[in-house]
């Protein structure tokens, strides 16, 4: 097999672009010191998480010097995400850290006073000038996950022989994917965004982007007045699936569903309900379009995380055939594990990113976190799950899945906490209501809202809310509505509506009447009555924008 080496000078995910490279056929050579850049032909530096943390790291290792020298001596080159930000010469994530200064330009965050930042999920690379630039395809999507951006200017990279793929988001343009010469770099990680992505990862590691780009370098500056040139919003309507997983009374790993939390069958003998295999689920899911594939160990609360490989395994597993990003959540915590020996969050949730998760989804003890915080006074020691794993791996890649339930009053100031008018009165008429957290799976009630759990994770650095609702779950009767806009209107990181859907219209409903981010569904899916690509069918018959999938590397 042909090699290609990769540079191992950060935690993150790499695991899944290692699948990738060995999926397009190529075997990796970890690079793992400086000296070894130089047995590199070709080299790819992955990145995640913050600018600061990436460059600071790679310099201190004396990594900037040999990476410069690969780059000038013309052997091929790519960059992925905060791989392809090294190339510019900084960011205002951490202005006192210089990038490689390949390219001209600083990055800068993307505003979010009108659109949820991190910018995450699937938008365009378009590129005017060159269509199909490393294997780009106009009509594919490709996966984003990142706050700081290269804004867009037209014609001034391409004025220096730069070709460009741009995407846009909330109005602002960016840059998705660039490349000249010996050089590829993407914002979007090409592992993470289905056969859209393996392709450009081919073309880049056969030589054939090069190759074409040669060909045709990118002669015309685009005209400044040419609106043609400029892509258009592209975002798509991201749909999730969910998979509860969790131990049957026979020992075996079985996806599982119920109601209201309640997994077991109503039958007499109130055998855990058994949906299928976590692995072929998944997998099932992703050919049917599923952007993301979530899995939450839903015993974790009563099991050992550490001991329990199954669930590792099962993102072994599944990372090698099913190339969207996956979450997993459940018993992410400090904890104690079977031999006495302690184990931090971190450490768990690092187990799971090498394992091939993109993202870790934490709930109890989010809760718990966010409880201490009101407590101090608001504020941060830096301790907490979220803030540590968000400070190693980014603010991305930690999710917080509420678990909330409705409390009916009959007017606001009957409690202290954040209310809705609620159009679906209380059992005893009453009209407003607030949402309780609860922790452990929605057997223990707290007195915490989920407006004042949201802005507290959002405070110590999560990146996403995976929103479920206690009353709705399992029910086929649609989102919560008013439970997400209250969430929407109290955070500025995206938000997945959960709980509730039934069919393929709830996920339109959800999409029109709240500014949701994501709409995510478990069991219409894994009982058989509608699939993921239905889902799509219907939004897209509406006109919302969906990905497809991408069957034929
Ligand atoms: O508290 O950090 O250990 O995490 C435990 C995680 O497991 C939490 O994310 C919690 O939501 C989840 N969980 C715990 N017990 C259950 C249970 O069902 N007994 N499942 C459980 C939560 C909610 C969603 C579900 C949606 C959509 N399930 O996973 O997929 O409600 O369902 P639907 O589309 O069928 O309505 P920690």
């Amino acid at each position: 097999m042909p090699t290609v080496h990769l540079l191992d000078y950060v935690a993150g995910n790499v695991r899944s672009l290692v699948n990738a490279i060995e999926r397009v056929g190529y075997s990796v050579e970890w690079v793992r010191s400086p000296e070894e850049v130089a047995n590199a032909d070709k080299l790819i530096l992955p990145g995640v998480g913050h600018f600061g943390h990436c460059l600071s790291q790679l310099a201190s290792a004396g990594y900037m010097a040999p990476i410069r020298a690969h780059i000038e001596s013309g052997k091929p080159f790519m960059g992925i995400c905060v791989g392809l930000q090294a190339l510019f010469e900084g960011s205002s994530e951490d202005p006192n850290c210089p990038g490689l200064g390949v390219l001209p330009g600083k990055l800068d965050r993307f505003d979010d006073t009108s659109k949820s930042v991190p910018h995450i999920g699937w938008n365009d690379a378009s590129c005017p000038t060159n269509p199909n630039l490393f294997g780009l395809n106009p009509d594919s999507k490709y996966y984003y996950v990142h706050s700081y951006k290269m804004p867009y200017t037209k014609g001034q990279l391409e004025s220096q022989g730069w070709a460009v793929a741009t995407g846009v988001y909330g109005g602002e343009t960016f840059i998705g994917a660039i490349a000249k010469g010996n050089v590829m770099a993407t914002q979007f990680h090409p592992e993470k965004s289905g056969v859209a992505g393996l392709r450009v990862i081919r073309a880049f590691l056969d030589g054939s982007g090069a190759a074409a780009l040669a060909s045709h370098p990118p002669q015309e500056v685009p005209n400044a007045g040419d609106d043609a040139l400029v892509s258009k919003e592209g975002l798509t309507r991201r749909v999730i699936a969910c998979l509860d997983v969790r131990t049957n009374d026979q020992g075996d790993l079985v996806v599982t569903k119920g109601d209201q939390y309640d997994v077991r069958e109503k039958s007499d003998d109130r055998n855990v309900r058994n949906l299928g295999k976590p692995v072929e689920m998944a997998r099932k899911y992703y050919e049917q379009g599923a952007d993301e594939v979530t899995f939450l160990n839903i015993t974790s609360f009563r099991d050992c995380p550490v001991a329990d490989l199954p669930m590792l395994e099962i993102l072994r597993l599944t990372s090698k055939t099913v190339f969207v990003p996956l979450t997993v959540g459940g018993g992410i915590r400090d904890t104690v594990d079977t031999d006495g020996t302690k184990v931090s969050a971190l450490e768990i949730a690092t187990m799971y990113f090498q394992s091939g998760a993109d993202k870790v989804s934490i709930g109890s003890d989010a809760v718990i976190a966010a409880e201490e915080y009101y407590a101090s006074g608001k504020t941060l020691f830096g301790n907490t799950a979220i803030e540590q794993i968000s400070k190693a791996y980014g603010n991305q890649a930690v999710v917080v899945s509420v678990d909330p339930k409705r409390v009916y009053v009959p007017k606001p100031d009957a409690t202290r906490h954040h209310t809705v008018k609620t159009s679906y009165p209380g059992p005893k008429g009453e009209e407003y209501c607030w949402y309780a957290c609860t922790i452990k799976g929605g057997r223990e009630t707290r007195d915490l809202d989920v407006v004042e759990l949201t802005q507290a994770v959002e405070a110590m650095g999560c990146g996403e809310i995976l929103l479920n609702c206690i009353d709705k779950d399992g029910t086929n009767s649609g989102f919560d509505l008013e439970l997400i806009r209250q969430v929407k209107a109290a955070v500025r990181i995206p938000v997945i509506a959960s709980s509730g859907a039934g069919n393929p219209g709830h996920f339109e409903e959800v999409f029109r009447e709240t500014t949701t981010d994501a709409a995510l569904g478990a069991g219409m899916f894994h009982r058989g009555e509608y699939t993921v690509q239905q889902v799509k069918e219907e939004l897209k018959a509406r006109g919302l924008v969906v990905r497809q999938f991408e069957g034929d590397l």
